[in-house]
């Protein structure tokens, strides 16, 4: 079994059709090692137990992921109960795409923010990946696989511009 950060992360979607768009984040803090909780809770639908859930996060995680798309207001409504740092993940979905979602989790007021990745699986991806960077704060295992993670992506881009390199050397021999 890998070994695991003893830290978690929440990671709340809006709907279970939000699941494929939010895996990304799970699949990078599965590389990372760090501990996570899935939770489908909607701000709209279910609001009681959306905030029940925010009240005790403190006492069971140290950084909360939210997924949701349309009028996206489960980060925003987690931020409102938590002083946890919250990661808004716009879904992409309905007619507008996520735009609806980015501005609905991205302009909360004053004093309550939530940390707005891009829309969709890169931005689900990239809460995964800050969500750790926080955990690094507390964990230098976490921030040891970090630096690895990092390093692999310079790795990733050498082998990408040498194979740019040979697709360009043979496109000016033909
Ligand atoms: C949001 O509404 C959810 O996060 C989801 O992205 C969207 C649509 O939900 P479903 O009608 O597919 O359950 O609250």
């Amino acid at each position: 079994m890998k070994t695991r950060s003893p830290l978690k992360v929440a990671v709340v979607m809006g709907s279970p059709n939000d699941l494929e768009q939010v895996e990304p984040a799970l699949d990078a803090l599965e590389a990372l090692g760090v501990a996570y909780e899935v939770e489908v809770l909607s701000a709209h639908r279910t609001p009681q137990a959306t905030r029940a859930f925010a009240k005790d996060a403190e006492a069971r995680f140290r950084v909360v992921i939210a997924a949701a798309g349309l009028a996206a207001h489960l980060a925003g409504a987690l931020a409102s109960e938590t002083i946890l740092p919250v990661i808004g993940i716009p879904v992409q979905t309905g007619a507008l795409q996520g735009l609806d979602a980015l501005l609905s989790t991205v302009q909360m007021p004053r004093g309550v923010p939530v940390a707005t990745v891009a829309i969709g699986k890169t931005g689900a991806f990239n809460a995964g990946v800050l969500a750790a960077e926080i955990l690094a704060l507390e964990d230098p295992a976490v921030r040891e696989r970090l630096f690895a993670f990092r390093q692999a992506r310079v790795e990733d881009m050498k082998k990408g511009a040498k194979a740019v390199a040979r697709k360009i050397k043979k496109r000016d021999n033909t």
